[in-house]
């Protein structure tokens, strides 16, 4: 079997179990949502839901790849000895989800090697929003997809025209120090979007619905499959200063846009 053909096995078991999850968190939302604990913060929840969606997608990875490892947000990590990883955020866009916003994502990720941002290979990677029931997909090499149509980040654009998309943190001091660059950032783009979910923002950037998004404070679980989908759409993704992405950043974006936007950022202090 070629390693594209094992990509795109390994990208078909991601989507089918992503859009049966993504079916469970759409009902228990219509049944109601509640909050099981918080973590970092009292901002920063999880909800029954959750945990319930992240102990099915592991169930099912289980019996489809019971020789891989796990990395979930919420039941944390399973070592495997096949040399891959599935990375998991059962419900990205947490907040959103409590509320009933209709914008949060399903996100699972393979990736090859240490369940580490900085030195995988992600090999397959889906996001799926349950409420609009939009499904991105992309495998390593394999270009990305919308559904069955592929997809590819919006032509280049100035700097002063860019519709950008960022996020903030759980914790409130970190906040601060974001909107502090935001506060910078603002007239120099044509607009900003805080849509609350990393994964769809990602993708948002991989369809061209967004020029760029940036973020810091992102776990491996937010970035992990819309990285890899906004990579094969055409966007540059890493950290700043040619790291990878990571917790310390995450920047995606047309690649001579991304240029411009990060030295914007560095002179901002982000
Ligand atoms: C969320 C991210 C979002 C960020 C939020 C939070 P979660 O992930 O998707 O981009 O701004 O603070 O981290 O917690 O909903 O999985």
């Amino acid at each position: 079997m070629t390693v594209e053909s094992t990509n795109e096995v390994l990208l078909a078991v991601a989507r089918d179990i992503a859009i049966e999850a993504g079916e469970l968190a759409r009902r228990r939302r219509s049944e109601g949502v509640q909050v099981a604990a918080s973590k970092s913060s009292l901002e920063d929840v999880v909800t029954l839901a959750d945990r319930e969606t992240e102990a099915l997608i592991r169930a099912r990875l289980s019996d489809a790849r019971g020789d891989d490892g796990f990395f979930g947000e919420e039941s944390g990590a399973g070592s495997g000895s096949s040399g891959l990883t599935w990375i998991v955020d059962p419900i990205d866009g947490t907040v959103n989800y409590l509320y009933g916003i209709p914008h949060y994502a399903v996100s699972i990720a393979v990736v090859e090697g240490e369940p580490d941002p900085a030195t995988w290979r992600a090999l397959a990677g889906v996001v799926v929003n349950p409420a609009t029931g939009e499904v991105f997909s992309a495998t390593d090499g394999g270009g990305a997809r919308l559904g069955d149509r592929p997809i590819a980040v919006a032509p280049p654009v100035e700097l002063s025209q860019a519709l950008v998309g960022t996020g903030f943190a759980y914790l409130a001091a970190i906040r601060a120090e974001q909107a502090a660059v935001l506060v910078g950032l603002i007239d120099q783009v044509r607009d900003i979007r805080r849509m609350g979910t990393a994964s769809l923002d990602l993708c948002a950037v991989a369809c061209g619905r967004l020029n760029a998004y940036y973020e810091r404070q992102l776990s491996p679980w937010d970035h992990a499959a819309g990285a890899l989908i906004a990579r094969e759409a055409g966007a540059r993704v890493g950290g700043l200063r040619g790291a990878a992405a990571s917790r310390e950043f995450v920047l995606a974006g047309e690649p001579a846009l991304a240029a411009r936007l990060e030295d914007a950022l560095i002179r901002l202090g982000a």
